[in-house]
């Protein structure tokens, strides 16, 4: 029996199979888990449903995490289908592209920053707020996807990682917020992995090859080993943890020096 059976968990951010959403499910539908899912835009929502039924899933819904109302109608119609709901999986952000390259101070607008902060960090509280009621009284659990920029300034990761550091710190207040009625919140900081918003980025072929010869294990992680993470916060297994974040990025944040890893060999 899986380490999820029983569990009824809303994922938000598959848009290919290579999405991080996408490994997360497939661990999730693994151990167990009866999965809900939701669409950025109707040019993604047939594709989404193809996926879902690949999940054993008919529970698709519209949501834009822009328009309150989608948020709102979503745990509405959740509702209609599920009378509780055991876990959220946020697995989204978004800057302006214009954004993504350049020098930070050079390049930043006001614009840019309000939007990647709305849609990469804002969005996971709002789920929270809304969701709040459904997942009361359950021992739920949240999970969101983050980036080591929060935290070290990369070449144009830019605003990117002032909306991851927001995210991490709303980690943190909702697992306060939450904790009192059972419900966990955590983020999984994820080394760099070639998905559709990866697809956009300048020279990320290169970043990928620097981060796997960087890294303690020497290769970049995958999408399954990001699943198999998220699959335990979500789960029992993870009962006592609140308010962290769990690197699965082959130990690159903890090293220094990477760039003298063949020292040993020489
Ligand atoms: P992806 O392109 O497969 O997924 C991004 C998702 O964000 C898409 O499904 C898209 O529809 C959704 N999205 C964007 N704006 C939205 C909006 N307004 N409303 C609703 N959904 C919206 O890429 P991914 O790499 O799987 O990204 C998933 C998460 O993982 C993101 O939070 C990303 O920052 C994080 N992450 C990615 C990497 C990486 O290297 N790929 C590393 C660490 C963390
Ligand atoms: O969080 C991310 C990327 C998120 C992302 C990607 C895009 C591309 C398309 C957010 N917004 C957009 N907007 C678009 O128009 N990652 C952790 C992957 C990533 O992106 C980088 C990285 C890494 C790693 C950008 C610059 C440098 C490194």
């Amino acid at each position: 029996m899986g380490f999820l059976t029983g569990k009824r968990i809303l994922i938000l951010g598959v848009a290919s199979k290579l999405s991080i959403a996408s490994g997360i499910a497939s661990a999730m539908h693994r151990e167990g888990a009866e999965l809900a899912f939701t669409y950025q835009n109707e040019k993604l929502k047939d594709r989404v449903v193809k996926f879902a039924e690949g999940w054993g899933s008919d529970l698709v819904f519209p949501c834009d995490v822009q328009e309150d109302n989608q948020i709102t109608d979503l745990f509405s119609r959740l509702g209609d289908n599920w009378e509780g709901l055991d876990g959220i999986v946020h697995c989204l952000a978004f800057a302006p592209a214009n954004e993504l390259h350049g020098n930070y101070v050079d390049i930043t607008t006001r614009e840019g920053f309000l939007t990647a902060h709305e849609i990469s960090s804002y969005s996971f509280v709002a789920l929270a707020q809304k969701g709040r009621k459904l997942m009361e009284g359950r021992n739920g659990s949240l999970v969101t996807l983050s980036y080591l920029g929060a935290l070290r300034s990369l070449p144009n990761y830019n605003v990117m990682g002032l909306a991851k550091a927001s995210l991490e710190s709303n980690v943190r207040y909702m697992a306060s917020s939450l904790g009192p009625e059972g419900t966990r919140v955590n983020g999984i900081s994820a080394g760099p992995i070639k998905t559709l918003a990866a697809s956009g980025i300048k020279s990320f072929r290169k970043m990928l090859d620097h981060n796997a010869k960087q890294t303690p294990l020497r290769r970049n992680i995958t999408i399954e080993e990001v699943g198999n993470a998220a699959a335990f916060l979500a789960s029992e297994l993870a009962s006592g943890i609140s308010g962290e974040i769990l690197y699965v990025d082959g130990g690159f944040n903890t090293t220094a020096m990477g760039s003298l890893n063949d020292l040993e060999a020489s």
